[in-house]
């Protein structure tokens, strides 16, 4: 690596933040049951002190991503959490409406065909838009459920009509600083036809909702094979990428850590981002978040390999040269082309990531030292006991 490669990497880390999810340090499960680890964690209080501590090894995760139905209590006022998010050195992130838990929810929520389930469920988002206002959050991130599960089972004109309408209108409650992240799922829950199904319905509904709406891509929800680099350079373009949720997948949505199947796609996806960025002379404005669920790794460690992993792959795609793969493509010369993108990937960025690290006073391997601390020790001592008097034996719904 050059010292010029060094200072590209070291620079693009520089404006690299990744928000964690409050959820993936707790005990979440697959759609069969629940498994406890001991050191995960329980309350909100646990989660921003997991994401804190993440923060402290990392130096790159500010921000914690909330659920208002799993972490917000009825009544609670939000500036109390924001304050302690700050106790813990981190802020509170984008806010996560649940539109997903709640009885009301059975035939959706937007896409509901009852007009008084839909004013609930507009309601609730008018609320996380407020909570979002309070803590000075600005993203309110939006996925919904909402889908058909067998033909002719509704409108989907219908639907998607209602979803216009219920976007539009929480558009409009949104302060000056708030964006609203629409994301989309191909399935699951729903298996015959998802309401915002792929990137064009997530797009429309954006450009309709209002100009602060963007679209949200989470990589574990395409159909296997789908080009995300490729969606992920048109929204570009269009200036209508607002957000990613990381996390890997082999199959459908299984929310593995970042990069452990696929980093290759990941660097992918960051390049068209670089390259991007060098053609406007701006890097857009993304909100990086995680969204996974950590089911057999312990809660941090699986956070702090996505965290990792993530910072090597986007300074990795900073190295492609950009003047050199213009004159290739210029002259469709593919296999240069190719190997311009495989070079970069395979450039050994270890030690200027190292030297980013020791520059911002942080441990030079986050994993490492999170073992050296015992933070998991102390951790699964105090809230294994929690959890026994607090009667959590049994686990059944996903969170
Ligand atoms: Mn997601």
């Amino acid at each position: 690596m050059t010292p010029a490669q060094s200072r590209r990497a070291r620079a693009a880390l520089d404006s690299f933040a990744i928000e964690t999810p409050s959820w993936g340090f707790a005990d979440t499960g697959t759609r069969f049951g629940k498994f406890f680890q001991d050191a995960s964690a329980i309350d909100l209080g646990d989660k921003l002190a997991d994401a804190g501590h993440v923060h402290a090894l990392t130096g790159c995760c500010p921000t914690v991503a909330v659920h208002v139905l799993w972490d917000f209590k009825a009544g609670e006022d939000p500036k109390a959490v924001a304050k302690l998010a700050k106790q813990h050195g981190v802020k509170i992130g984008s806010i996560n409406p649940n539109l997903f838990q709640d009885q009301c929810y059975k035939w959706g929520s937007f896409g509901n065909n009852d007009a008084a389930v839909r004013a609930a469920a507009l309601q609730h988002c008018v609320d996380s838009v407020a909570i979002g206002q309070a803590v000075g959050s600005e993203y309110v991130s939006l996925w919904f459920a909402d889908g058909t599960n067998y033909p002719g089972q509704g409108s989907i004109r219908g639907r998607k009509k209602t979803f216009e309408d219920s976007l539009r209108a929480l558009h409009a409650k949104l302060g000056p600083k708030q964006t609203m992240l629409v994301e989309y799922k191909p399935f699951e829950p729903a298996f015959y036809a998802t309401d915002i199904a792929d990137w064009g319905m997530a797009l429309l509904l954006a450009k309709k909702a209002g100009p602060r709406a963007k679209v949200l891509v989470d990589t574990g929800h395409h159909y296997t094979s789908q080009n995300i680099e490729q969606i992920v350079a048109w929204l570009l373009d269009e200036d209508m990428l607002g957000g990613f949720h990381f996390n890997d997948r082999r199959y459908a949505d299984d929310d593995l850590t970042l990069g452990s199947i696929d980093p290759y796609q990941v660097f992918r996806i960051f390049h068209e981002i670089h390259f991007f960025a060098a053609d406007r002379g701006r890097m857009p404005k993304i909100a990086y978040m995680i969204d996974q669920s950590h089911n057999e790794k312990p809660k941090i460690e699986a956070t702090i390999q996505t965290v990792v992993m993530a910072q090597e792959l986007y300074a990795k795609a900073a190295l492609v040269d950009h003047e050199d793969l213009r004159r290739a493509q210029a002259a469709n010369n593919v296999v240069d082309a190719e190997l311009i993108l495989k070079k970069a990937f395979f450039t050994d960025v270890s030690s200027a990531i190292a030297a980013w690290r020791k520059a911002n006073k942080l441990p030079a391997d986050p994993l490492a030292e999170h073992r050296r601390v015992g933070y998991t020790k102390q951790a699964g001592a105090d809230r294994k006991r929690r959890r026994q008097e607090l009667g959590i034996t049994q686990g059944g719904s996903y969170a």
